[in-house]
């Protein structure tokens, strides 16, 4: 069996705020139409596909904050999504917000991820642990940033998932900073991450980083691959959205580190490479061979709880 898929980063352009999920998945659909016919097994789309990036809004009234949640995974809004999956036989990465009602009325709310397979039937569920940004409002920033306030930490873990012929994994957008997150997949033998983002080009609390937000971008994407020795897909929502600058800079990236594919422009665009997963097996068996030269003795302190 082969263990080459043809992975097709599908950078979307900005999402209004008053544009509808329907038009956000006829997007999608018309991109995943193109990716198959390059080849695509599987579409990776950004974190929060289905609306405009709402952490960016002091947002009071409780309905139209909820107004931007998945109450249920598949509804009725992004099946066309999911039936195209199946018929064209792609699967699929998905970010979206989740609200879900505990029997007692109680609201959670995560910013979420799932991975679709080429039957159109969910196969894995993220939910985004490192959350970014500030949980009150900060009335001084230009636009805001309140994922702290929107979402709770994801109670999942970072779990892998043996589907498409592989083992996969996933993260959302902030979590590619951090080395921690593709360790753990890695040391589950992840060999493909998946991860969508909206990241501003201008960061409030320190604008004197603003030139370096594509540097980060592909630094923190490409030291994940190569250190644990998986393929990276990071997908961006990207262009000037309701007035605020996305990056884009969409990057399918090789075990290796290397960029093997990036977008070119701000807009809705897909991007193909023809992904080896047996490549994994060159950083892992020649250079980070985890059973030969980790030394977790020395490492506690990362898994120790904060102070
Ligand atoms: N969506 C998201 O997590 N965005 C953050 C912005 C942080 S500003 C450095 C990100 O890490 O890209």
């Amino acid at each position: 069996m082969t263990r080459r898929l043809t992975i097709a980063a599908c950078q979307m352009g900005p999402i209004a705020r008053d544009e509808s999920r329907q038009s956000c998945v006829a997007r999608m659909c018309a991109m995943m139409r193109e990716a198959k016919g390059k080849g695509a097994d599987l579409c990776v789309f950004p974190e929060l596909a289905l609306t405009s990036f709402f952490p960016r809004w002091h947002i009071e009234d409780e309905a139209e904050l909820d107004a931007f949640y998945e109450a249920e995974m598949p509804n009725a809004a992004v099946m066309p999504l999911f039936a195209l999956a199946a018929e064209l036989g792609v699967g699929f990465n998905l970010g979206y917000a989740e609200l879900v009602r505990e029997a007692d009325g109680t609201k959670r709310r995560f910013n979420t991820a799932i991975l679709v397979d080429k039957t159109g039937k969910i196969a894995g569920k993220y939910r985004k642990v490192h959350l970014p940004g500030h949980a009150e409002h900060e009335p001084w920033r230009p636009f805001q940033h309140l994922e702290k306030a929107y979402f709770e930490p994801g109670d999942l873990g970072f779990p892998v998932f043996e589907t498409l012929g592989g083992t996969l994994g996933m993260c959302i957008c902030n979590d590619r900073r951090w080395p921690e997150t593709y360790r753990v997949m890695g040391l589950q033998g992840v060999e493909l991450v998946v991860l969508g983002y909206n990241t501003p080009s201008h960061n409030p609390p320190v604008p004197e980083h603003d030139h370096l937000m594509w540097f980060h971008n592909h630094l923190s994407m490409q030291a994940g691959a190569y250190q644990n020795g998986n393929w990276v897909v990071g997908v961006a929502k990207a262009g000037v959205e309701e007035g605020c600058e996305l990056i884009g800079q969409s990057a399918i990236i090789a075990p290796t580190g290397e960029i093997v594919a990036m977008a070119q422009g701000v807009g809705d665009e897909v991007v193909t490479a023809d992904c080896d997963l047996d490549r994994c097996e060159e950083i892992r068996r020649q250079i980070f061979d985890f059973a030969l030269h980790r030394q977790p003795q020395h490492y506690g302190l990362i898994s120790a709880p904060k102070a």
